[in-house]
């Protein structure tokens, strides 16, 4: 990886210098953000590739620039492969990211002032989905479902009913912060009853989809949307599945609608991530990540943390603090000082802003690509109860920095060069 940076040093030292600290940064700390993880050397090879110099607005074989002839070939087993992973009627790989990609079948199907019943955020839901601070929140009338107080688990038959009574045109099924597994059979049985159009965002999920570890949404959705760079580990980006009666709407509310010219070298590196999914290895990873997850969620609750919804199915856990008294912020704070990264996160009901939160998000997508078992699971979530027990001790933020700097050493994520 070293060995390319050498042009950039030479260029531009400063920011050289920030790649290197990023690079050390990936290294040598802990990275339990659910929604990251890290390509592998052929996918950033892909997205650093002279793709990035040609424009190709519209589609394979159908473009407004001249010499797109392998440009064509890229995007074209970009759409095929992610037909195949998902066996999805149509494929759209030039979204830019998620949020594009929802952007996109919104404009595709609905009018402004058009009602959606989504997840709300503060349940787990994504800013796409309604927020009112997005543009999903100020072009559209938004209704919300969430999780029930109790449980944890969405309430179908509260989606159902508010989807008789408020009719939405779209119903947005998906999340950020949810850990069990989503009915999306139910999802498309309430959205027949209401006459709704189904979107299911995938985002989190896609890599244990493609996998068969999560049920797919693929056959009960009229829309797919995801990004690429999560659980299913390719570039920054988004992609977007229908089926083919609606492929014309979608293509074109990409492009032209949303998007000028595709991005191509980062539709490469999709391609290439594409591949990778069709690996075997690919479906013993994501088996990895939800053991990890899993065992990871049973240690917390071991040392007396309460996980939303009891648990996990999936790549993340919902880390409610109120029975530590502590706050999300404070707890991400001072974890950051130890060199485990996470993010706050507000739990359903959170009486706290989202400025500070109740709780933490924690993912083992990234640590499971650079080979943590299950084992390491119980020694992460040793380190986290001890720096959450203790967090403005610096004697003991600096022993479990030591027990992370270990892990690390141990389990290398860019082999041995830092
Ligand atoms: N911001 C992403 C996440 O962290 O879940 C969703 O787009």
């Amino acid at each position: 990886m070293n060995s390319r940076l050498n042009e950039i040093q030479k260029a531009d030292p400063e920011i050289y210098e920030a790649i290197m600290g990023e690079l050390q940064r990936e290294q040598n700390k802990l990275v339990l953000i659910a929604s990251e993880n890290y390509a592998s050397p052929a996918v950033m090879e892909a997205q650093g590739s002279i793709f990035t110099n040609k424009y190709a607005e519209g589609y394979p074989n159908k473009r407004y620039y001249g010499g797109c002839e392998h440009a064509d070939v890229v995007e074209s087993l970009a759409i095929a492969r992610a037909k195949e992973i998902f066996g999805a009627e149509h494929a759209n790989v030039q979204a830019h990211s998620g949020s594009q990609a929802n952007m996109a079948v919104f404009f595709s199907v609905l009018n402004p002032g058009d009602k959606i019943l989504g997840m709300d955020l503060r349940h787990g839901g994504h800013l796409t989905h309604g927020a009112a601070v997005n543009f999903s929140g100020m072009i559209y009338e938004n209704v919300f479902y969430g999780v029930d107080k109790e449980t944890g688990y969405i309430d179908y038959g509260i989606v159902r009913e508010l989807a008789l009574r408020h009719r939405p045109k779209m119903i947005v099924a998906g999340a950020s912060a949810y850990s069990r597994i989503i009915d999306f059979k139910i999802f498309s049985e309430i959205a027949a009853e209401a006459e709704a159009m189904l979107l299911v965002d995938i985002a989190h999920i896609a890599g244990l989809i493609a996998a068969g570890l999560h049920p797919s949404p693929v056959p009960y959705a009229d829309f797919v949307t995801s990004s690429t760079h999560k659980t299913l580990r390719g570039p920054r980006g988004g992609m977007i599945m229908c089926k083919d009666k609606y492929a014309r709407a979608i293509d074109k509310a990409v492009f032209p609608a949303v998007q000028g010219g595709p991005l191509m070298h980062v539709i490469a590196a999709k391609a290439v991530a594409f591949k990778e999914v069709l690996t075997k290895g690919f479906k013993t990873y994501q088996e990895q990540i939800i053991k990890n997850a899993k065992r990871l969620s049973e240690e917390l609750k071991r040392r007396g943390y309460i996980i939303v919804s009891g648990g996990t199915d999936t790549h993340l856990m919902l880390v409610d603090l109120r029975s530590k008294d502590i706050t999300g912020k404070e707890a991400e704070e001072a974890l950051d000082r130890a060199d485990i990264t996470v993010n706050k996160n507000s739990i359903p009901y959170d009486d706290k802003p989202a400025t500070i939160t109740s709780g933490i998000r924690l993912g083992t997508p990234a640590l499971t690509t650079r080979d943590f078992k299950e084992e390491d699971m119980e020694e992460v979530a040793d380190i986290i109860d001890k720096i959450i027990t203790a967090p403005n001790q610096e004697h003991n933020l600096e022993a479990q920095r030591k027990r992370v700097r270990a892990l690390c050493k141990q389990k290398p994520i860019y082999g041995r060069q830092s």
